[in-house]
């Protein structure tokens, strides 16, 4: 493996440092509690920390919304904790990546400051401004993400701004060359200061359809979709391999990973392809979308995992290299949402690692899901913090929901159920902190919490340690093909992964039945030796025939050469 390749075996621990560990009592996790808590997450078996924003903001967007992106903001700590914290992780054998939020910036942004005053000034074209319609409205019907419209009035300019997410997250221009090496400069600026690489935010929006003309409107809406022109536009590559060329040629061994919403397989072969030289891989979204209803994200519809198994494994057999991931902070926990949080949590949580960290690609593990840490189950709008929750809610009830099932779907969707205070101990607010915690901590941390896990053979976490050295230890599970193994069975999602004359089976139920399982007939008689179960007592060697329990996930290697 070529050494710039370490992103190939590296296994990422995602972490929301809002959430994770506060030290100065202030309710709101910091730069210093993330770096009390390095050994903790070495003894994990991750060798990649990604860091959600911590750069100077308002706060809108918890951190997605950027006022100066070379400063720290002073919630999560100052310049030279952000420094012991690039020292400390590389000291544990940690690489760090940062996340880059460059398809908008905040409107407190000294940039956006200027570029509001005039339409002729050093900034003025660093973002989207367009005249209003001659009757004073909008430029077009394009909708935001959050809700309302995508353009918002700034009578000094007498113009629009384009914001696909909140208004004060207005997106940057970049058909601005000026703002594109603006932005280089500020990647340079933390990757000579020993960053690993970067997450980059909402990267397919980057280059968009200028002419914003009206888009269609779905019959349930008033407005038009934010992806609707914005979405992989015409100069999207071109500027990926711009930045490619200005950061790898002074940086040759970082990571690059793109979150690219509303992007198709087609599209994504584009930005992967190394000889294209732009990202390393991608967030898609295909797997995030089995349980969308009538409204898009928020819905009481239960996934089936014949639909998750299908797009897993499409953009395994399509794409060269994949960022796995079943949550992270804008998904609920995956253990609610894929897995069974009751009775068989733990079982759930074991075997949805399983599925997702063997298959061929860079795992991404999100903070609390190693302990299989739950949906946070609000009763009260008063306790959701997020921006979406609170324009859903609204949104929902416009279209004459009522309460219960608003509540409802904010319960089983919302982004903050990923984003309650990570559960340490059985203690005084799950040990987060000795303030209060800017968001309720779920009250099940009596019995979720490191801890216990750390003190429990059984753990989710002494499963996910198992299963994470499993997938570094060898190139099977590296670069070994994926392939799925009878691609119908109604319960189990099942595959093999091959490299040479060895083969990893992979079983997962997602059934809360014991079922019968026939291999099919290509893997009858071989010898398959079991390298993994979350059940005590599964038979050590592969059988044409398996009766698997609830949520009962199994590995097995063959190798074949001994035939
Ligand atoms: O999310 C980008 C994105 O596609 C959103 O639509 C996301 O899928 C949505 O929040 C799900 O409901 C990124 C960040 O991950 C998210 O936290 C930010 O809110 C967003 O960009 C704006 O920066
Ligand atoms: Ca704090």
């Amino acid at each position: 493996m070529k050494t710039n390749e370490w992103w190939r075996h590296a296994v990422v621990y995602q972490i929301y440092p809002q959430s994770f560990k506060d030290t100065n009592n202030d309710g709101i996790g910091d730069l210093r509690g993330v770096i009390e808590k390095l050994d903790y997450i070495k003894s994990i078996g991750v060798n990649t920390l990604w860091l959600t924003p911590v750069f100077e903001s308002p706060l809108i967007d918890n951190g997605y919304d950027v006022s100066d992106y070379k400063k720290i903001a002073s919630d999560f700590g100052t310049m030279q904790d952000m420094e012991k914290l690039i020292t400390e992780a590389h000291r544990h054998g940690l690489k760090l990546i940062f996340d880059l939020v460059v398809n908008h910036s905040s409107d407190k942004h000294q940039w956006f400051q200027e570029s509001k005053l005039s339409r002729n000034n050093a900034y003025s074209d660093y973002y989207i401004w367009r005249d209003p319609r001659p009757d004073g409205t909008a430029p077009s019907n394009l909708g935001s993400v959050f809700g309302g419209s995508a353009w918002t009035y700034v009578k000094t300019r007498n113009q629009y701004y384009l914001h696909l997410f909140a208004q004060e997250q207005p997106d940057l221009n970049w058909d601005s060359k000026e703002l594109r090496y603006a932005v280089y400069d500020i990647m340079d600026f933390w990757l000579a200061k020993g960053v690993d690489g970067f997450r980059m935010d909402s990267i397919s929006f980057l280059s968009k359809n200028t002419n914003f003309d009206d888009v269609p409107v779905e019959d349930n809406k008033k407005l038009g979709a934010y992806y609707y022109g914005t979405a992989n536009g015409p100069h999207i590559h071109e500027y990926l391999q711009e930045m490619h060329q200005v950061i790898y040629s002074k940086y040759p061994n970082i990571m690059l990973v793109g979150e690219t919403p509303h992007t198709s397989m087609q599209q994504a072969k584009l930005y992967v392809e190394p000889n294209r030289k732009e990202l390393n891989m991608v967030f898609q979204f295909e797997h995030m979308h089995v349980d969308y209803g009538e409204y898009g994200r928020y819905s009481d519809v239960t996934f089936k995992m014949s639909d998750l198994r299908q797009s897993m494994a499409r953009w395994q057999e399509a794409i060269s290299w994949n960022a796995l991931y079943l949550g992270n902070h804008d998904q609920p926990r995956l253990v609610s949402r894929f897995g069974n949080e009751g009775r068989y949590r733990e079982k759930s949580a074991k075997m949805l690692a399983m599925i997702q960290i063997l298959q061929k690609g860079t795992p991404f593990i999100y903070q609390g899901d190693e302990i299989g840490m739950t949906n946070a189950h609000f009763t009260r709008l008063s306790q959701y913090r997020d921006l979406e929750a609170h324009n859903t809610a609204k949104f929902l009830q416009a279209k004459q929901l009522s309460k219960e099932q608003t509540m409802n779907f904010l319960a089983r969707k919302s982004r903050d159920n990923a984003r309650t205070p990570m559960q340490w101990q059985n203690d005084v607010n799950a040990g987060f902190s000795a303030g209060k915690p800017w968001i309720d901590v779920n009250t099940n941390y009596d019995n979720i919490n490191v801890n216990d896990a750390q003190n429990d053979k059984s753990s989710i976490l002494t499963f996910y340690q198992r299963l994470i050295a499993l997938k570094l230890q060898s190139r099977l599970t590296i670069d070994g093909d994926f392939t799925l193994i009878n691609a119908n069975d109604s319960s189990v999602f099942a595959y093999q992964r091959q490299l040479g004359s060895q083969k990893l089976i992979v079983l997962g139920s997602f059934s809360e039945k014991k079922v019968r399982y026939v291999l099919p007939k290509e893997l009858m008689n071989v010898q398959g030796k079991l390298v993994l179960s979350n059940y005590q007592d599964t038979s050590k060697y592969l059988t044409q025939t398996l009766f698997l329990r609830p949520y009962e996930g199994v590995v097995y290697l063959i190798n074949e050469q001994h035939e």
